[in-house]
């Protein structure tokens, strides 16, 4: 049983009736028009944010989305825009190219030269008269349309027509991201998540402002991307999953189609093969992988640190050239993620060689490294990130310049249970409840790490205990968002209890969207 929610059964049928938009049926009426000013919520906090209390802009059959001519960009989510208040609405705005900006629209600007916002940077004007939203770069325009979208009632998000007047209250906001890396990563490894599912994930990351999902590709239990040259990966390697859970993997064609569907929302998917641990779907499919040349048995359990490479064989090597090699000409993102967790199998030196071997190899197929906490002491180039999870030496790395994403594994480990009656998830770095995950400062997390080294923040979801995509919603929501927030608004623009207030009005706009999240004490 889930506390403070529903059964698996449930959950399917409540997210089934969303799906078919009936779900607002079962639930107490909200009235629509005025937002009320409590009810205001945006997530993450804006850097700056003033509403101004006066009439509201009024989403009509008349309003139009204005973008400047020529520009495919603004377009582009111009038309996505259109799509999220055309899905609920009588009718879906046109996108219009104009010139200068028309009475009742909603103008979509992109202003590359205006030094306040940054690529990533907006300014949302919505007054009775208009809305506008400047974005200084597409991925800009884009957030600001995001932002605006979390200022229209949680309705919108329904896939239902239901006409009545849409209001955005009228505001000022000024924005743009504290840190470049806003990330979250998805164990498809210990359990298979279809990409279905792995889309609806893309979807919500986006509504947030976050713009990287690693994808944690290959473990002990699975291997889930297609490999031409070595079919066997996912043929034996990702027939399985923990427990006797069904396997699965993306082909390439499904896994470019992620790609593309992760880039259009302005997110850069991170593939991780992990090596040399973790690898015993891989040493099962094919024998020439182990040092001694007998495949082992694939592994449903959930123990870790067993397995290796056998990093003394070429073929070791070759097979790893193919692997990057395939796999970087689906992605156009500059990294690589090689894992290189909790190898207890080979001996320290021989490990840090490899490593730095595998950086060579992932920098002649055009990437670069990623890697979690135990590389930072290889010999590699400043290019090389590092993951900092648990007690590591990630100093050593940002001594030779380079960067590091912050993945404390006591705060921001989304698989760990929120409190002891949790019935899913793990407790070795500890409970995190929603407070937990937010109450703390990247800049001074660590010692020798200033921000400047810092290149954000992520929250892995490892998997060993979740079943489906429910499981996946109940562990990442809420505390995603307060990751979210710790990754993109400025130190002081950070508070708990006004963080609480915005996630309490935020539920609507959950349950619009067929969220399971977890109603933690710690909020409500
Ligand atoms: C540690 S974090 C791991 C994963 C597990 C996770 C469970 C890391 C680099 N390695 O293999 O899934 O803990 O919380």
């Amino acid at each position: 049983m889930l506390p403070h929610s529903y059964t698996t059964a449930t959950l399917r049928l409540l997210t089934l009736l969303a799906a078919a938009g009936a779900v607002a049926a079962c639930r107490p009426a909200r009235p629509e028009g005025p937002t009320p000013r409590a009810a205001v919520a945006v997530i993450p906090a804006p850097v700056s944010f003033t509403l101004s209390g006066g009439p509201p802009f009024v989403v009509d059959t008349v309003t139009v989305i204005a973008v400047e001519p020529g520009d495919a960009e603004a377009r582009r989510i111009g038309e996505w825009l259109a799509d999220l208040i055309g899905s609920t609405r009588e009718s879906t705005p046109r996108v219009v190219e104009e010139p200068a900006v028309a009475a009742r629209a909603i103008a979509l600007r992109i202003r590359p030269d205006d030094a306040r916002l940054g690529p990533e940077g907006y300014e949302l004007t919505v007054n009775p008269e208009g809305v506008s939203v400047v974005g200084g770069g597409p991925a800009g325009l884009f957030y600001g349309v995001q932002t605006l979208r979390q200022l229209m009632p949680p309705a919108v998000e329904h896939t239902a027509r239901r006409p009545a007047p849409l209001e955005i209250p009228a505001a000022h906001i000024v924005d743009r991201p504290r840190f470049e890396w806003r990330g979250m990563m998805l164990d498809v490894s210990r359990h298979f998540l279809p990409p279905e599912h792995v889309k609806r994930f893309i979807d919500l990351l986006a509504l947030y402002r976050m713009n990287r999902l690693h994808l944690h590709l290959s473990d002990d239990q699975g291997w889930r991307i297609e490999i031409r040259s070595w079919p066997n990966l996912t043929a034996h390697g990702g027939s399985g999953a923990v427990g006797g859970h069904p396997g699965g993997y993306y082909t390439q064609e499904e896994f470019a189609d992620l790609v593309a569907y992760a880039q259009a929302r302005f997110i850069t998917i991170v593939p991780e093969i992990d090596m040399p641990g973790h690898t015993n779907a891989a040493l099962a499919s094919y024998p020439e992988l182990n040092c001694d040349g007998v495949a082992p048995p694939l592994y449903e359990g959930i123990q870790v640190g067993f397995s290796a490479l056998c990093v003394d064989k070429d073929v070791t090597y070759r097979f790893i050239d193919d692997v990057v090699r395939e796999i970087s000409a689906l992605i156009p993102g500059p990294y690589f993620h090689i894992g290189g967790d909790e190898v207890e199998r080979i001996p320290h030196d021989r490990y840090l060689e490899f490593i730095s071997r595998v950086e060579r190899i992932v920098a002649v197929h055009g990437k670069r490294i990623i890697g979690w906490g135990e590389i930072a002491p290889a010999r590699l180039t400043p290019n090389a990130v590092v993951q900092h999870w648990r007690r590591d030496s990630v100093q050593l790395a940002v001594a030779r310049g380079s960067r590091v994403i912050l993945s404390p594994s006591s705060r921001v480990y989304l698989d760990m249970k929120y409190d002891a009656a949790t019935p899913i998830g793990l407790s070795w770095a500890g409970l995190i409840d929603v407070r937990h995950a937010y109450d703390w400062e990247p800049a001074t997390w660590l010692d020798g790490v200033p921000e400047s080294a810092i290149l954000g923040v992520e929250a892995p979801l490892w998997a060993e205990t979740l079943g489906t995509v429910h499981d996946y919603e109940f562990m990442a929501f809420p505390r995603l968002l307060a990751v979210a927030e710790l990754a993109w608004s400025p130190p002081q623009r950070r508070e708990w209890n006004d963080f609480r207030r915005r996630l309490r009005a935020h539920w609507p706009r959950f349950q619009a969207l067929g969220v399971n999240a977890y109603r933690s004490p710690d909020v409500w």
